[in-house]
């Protein structure tokens, strides 16, 4: 699959700082110190609905995960998927009398628009389910070699006994995973299982659904979980930097992908850090597709709001923190840029080298966005208040905003 244009992303003066983050896995916070190449794989879109800001939020924080690596001079190795084949994708195809890969495919071509508009530097690899079937298929049949894995009336599920780390993504008791299994795409409650919790790798062929060629597991498609593993592993292999998503991937899917991994491979772990994205709420609910509160980025576009006010609402929130989208948030966010652009758009103002750096640390900082935005509000208060004399620096502040924080002023 093609991902979407890049937007440049100017050179700073000087050198980035290795990012220190939270990782879920630990609960604290780990340095991470990447080769020259980092990898990142971020869960993709399952493309039925178009892109909401709780996607967009989620997404914005893996891109500063990128631009962070990138100030530090290492390549970025980004990888995503998109969940083209998957229970909601047909179920909204049905609902609408719609074609499944039609739905998939002008939702996914939003999603660029999208993705593009908001200067979301796209992945290196963006790779559909339906296109990695042939990838999929022999990680079950090895899992199912193993002992892995285990057939119950023509479906293969996984055993999470065969990871010894199983738990360790997540840290939750056993009631805990459950309840959030059966909310979350699993069937605890289906008989015959060898664990409650063990999650579908292969879907045996059902009556008026698409399925593919699953060689010796038959005709089928892929469980979730196992298509982001097998898409993790064919492009960035084992013990990647990091695996990013929003909260609600925590468990199952990414305890159940870094199990899958660890299980195939009997390496540990599947990626050096796990960090999620807070949720965004409206009307004090969780924005999601199935619950349909939700507003769209392809919306806000289309009445005319300045993609770049779009990027600042997100960064005004801390990454890890829950949050409800409202209008003030927007408008603060269309002031905000309004005072940046005339700030930028004088001939000379007060000097901005602490500021490159004040921003490289906030964002360093498990990445501080607010406090990333407070020190350029400063900087252009300073500039409206008082000005000054460095000729180099409203292009200095320009380029910090669009290389840190992909807004461009
Ligand atoms: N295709 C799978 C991942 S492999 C999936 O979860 N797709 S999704 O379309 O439901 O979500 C895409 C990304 O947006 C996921 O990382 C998810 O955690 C995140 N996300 C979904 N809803 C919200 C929300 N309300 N706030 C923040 N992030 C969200
Ligand atoms: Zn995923």
């Amino acid at each position: 699959m093609h991902a979407w244009p890049a937007s440049e992303v100017p050179a700073l003066p000087g050198s980035g700082r290795d990012l220190r983050i939270h990782d879920t896995a630990t609960g604290g916070r780990v340095t991470l110190v990447p080769g020259p190449v980092a990898r990142i794989y971020v869960c993709g879109i399952t493309p039925y609905d178009a892109t909401h800001m709780g996607h967009a939020a989620t997404y914005n924080a893996f891109d500063l995960v990128q631009r962070v690596w990138l100030d530090t001079k290492r390549q970025v190795h980004y990888v995503q998927n998109v969940t083209d084949i998957d229970d909601p994708l047909l179920e909204r195809a049905v609902r609408d009398g719609e074609d499944w890969t039609a739905l998939a495919e002008r939702e996914t071509a939003l999603f660029r628009e999208d993705m593009t508009a908001l200067r979301m530097l796209p992945p290196r690899h963006y790779v559909g389910a339906v296109e990695s079937i042939p990838k999929i298929v022999p990680l079950v049949e090895r899992l199912r070699d193993a002992g892995a894995a285990y057939e119950l009336e023509g479906d293969i599920y996984f055993s999470v006994a065969a990871d010894p780390a199983f738990g360790s993504v997540s840290g939750l008791d056993a009631e805990a995973m459950r309840l959030l299994s059966a909310e979350r795409g699993g069937d605890p409650e289906r008989p015959g299982k060898k664990n409650p919790l063990d999650p579908m790798l292969w879907m045996a062929a059902r009556p008026g659904e698409p399925s593919w060629d699953g060689a010796s597991l038959g005709p089928g498609r892929p469980g979730w979980h196992i298509e982001c593993v097998a898409i993790a592993l064919d492009h960035l292999g084992m013990g990647f930097d990091l695996q990013g998503g929003g909260s609600d991937l925590v468990f199952p899917h990414h305890e159940m992908g870094a199990s899958h991994a660890q299980a195939l491979t009997g390496e540990h772990p599947y990626a050096q850090a796990y960090v999620h994205a807070g949720m965004v709420a409206l009307d004090g609910q969780k924005m999601s597709k199935s619950r349909g509160n939700l507003v769209f980025v392809s919306a806000l576009r289309r009445e005319g709001v300045d993609p770049a006010a779009i990027r600042l609402s997100l960064l005004s929130h801390h990454y890890r923190a829950d949050w409800e989208w409202t209008d003030a948030v927007l408008t603060e966010a269309v002031d905000r840029l309004a005072r940046w652009r005339a700030a930028v758009s004088r001939p000379d103002g007060p000097s901005a080298d602490a500021l490159v750096e004040e921003v490289r640390e906030a964002l360093a900082d498990d990445l501080d966005a607010p406090r990333a935005l407070a020190a350029i509000d400063a900087w252009a208060a300073a500039q409206s208040a008082e000005g000054g004399t460095d000729e180099g620096a409203p292009g200095l502040v320009s380029r910090t905003a669009d290389a840190l924080l992909g807004v461009a002023l």
